[in-house]
């Protein structure tokens, strides 16, 4: 928080802690465990606002690994918020447009890509298709072409590696696509508790719950790259963790 906010919240501040269990959006490989995120959130709002961007800003604050019980194990991450309007969460519910889950994709004609079109990848990934659904309307279950909608997540986490000095995705989606849509790209609550616009400023702690991170990982070093969007789907700046291995 920036000495400027400090000296404005002199105002009537409203604090809050919420502590949340989401049920998750991820669809996780059975070989690697289904987990619940964690999100934690300290918020702190003002009624008399200060001026801040309408965008929400974000500072990276820890990553913490800490091991479960029965393999399941937590990567915590907290940051820093702030967002002049305070447009921040959405409900798990929250399912239309802007924010729904996937995209159709169509050709030329307009008609809906199946597994198999030449337009459609060739490769199945269960992250590109859609199985089980008549779009074409003639009772048929087709396999239809999608593409994922970036912003039905209003928290983006992305895992690198870094492997002699240069720092290479590891994209979960890809990895697994083959068996299933793995993604720790999320949805954090929403974290107005009035009913009317004001600026807010916090942290955020996004836990990650999964067995795989010992066993993909191990003595790998890794750093995770995060974004938030808010409500107007403004896209905050890009934070980096510092280096970190969770197998120590
Ligand atoms: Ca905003």
């Amino acid at each position: 928080m920036t000495e400027d906010f400090l000296k404005i919240s002199k105002f009537k501040v409203h604090t809050a802690i919420i502590w949340l269990y989401l049920a998750n959006n991820i669809i996780l490989n059975p070989k690697l465990k289904r987990g619940l995120l964690f999100v934690g959130i300290v918020i702190i709002g003002c009624d008399k606002p200060p001026e801040l961007p309408t965008t929400p800003s974000i500072t990276f604050e820890s990553v913490r690994f800490a091991t479960g019980v029965n393999g399941f194990d937590s990567l915590i991450v907290v940051i820093g918020f702030e967002d002049g309007n305070g447009d921040l969460g959405l409900l798990g519910s929250e399912n239309q447009p802007p924010y729904h889950p996937y995209d159709f994709q169509k050709n030329a004609q307009g008609e809906f890509i199946l597994f198999g079109d030449p337009e459609a990848p060739s490769e199945f990934h269960v992250c590109d298709f859609v199985t089980d659904i008549d779009v074409t309307g003639d009772e048929i279950a087709d396999t239809a072409y999608i593409v994922i909608n970036q912003n039905s997540f209003n928290i983006e986490i992305d895992f690198f590696l870094r492997r002699d000095g240069a720092y290479e995705e590891f994209d979960w989606r890809r990895e697994f696509g083959q068996f299933n849509c793995i993604t720790f790209d999320g949805r954090y609550p929403i974290l107005n508790s009035e009913d009317f616009e004001r600026p807010l400023a916090g942290s955020l702690s996004y836990s990650m719950v999964s067995s795989g991170f010992l066993p993909l990982f191990g003595n790998d070093t890794l750093q995770l790259r995060i974004e938030i969007k808010d409500r107007a789907l403004n896209i905050s700046n890009t934070v980096e963790s510092q280096d970190f291995v969770v197998g120590q």
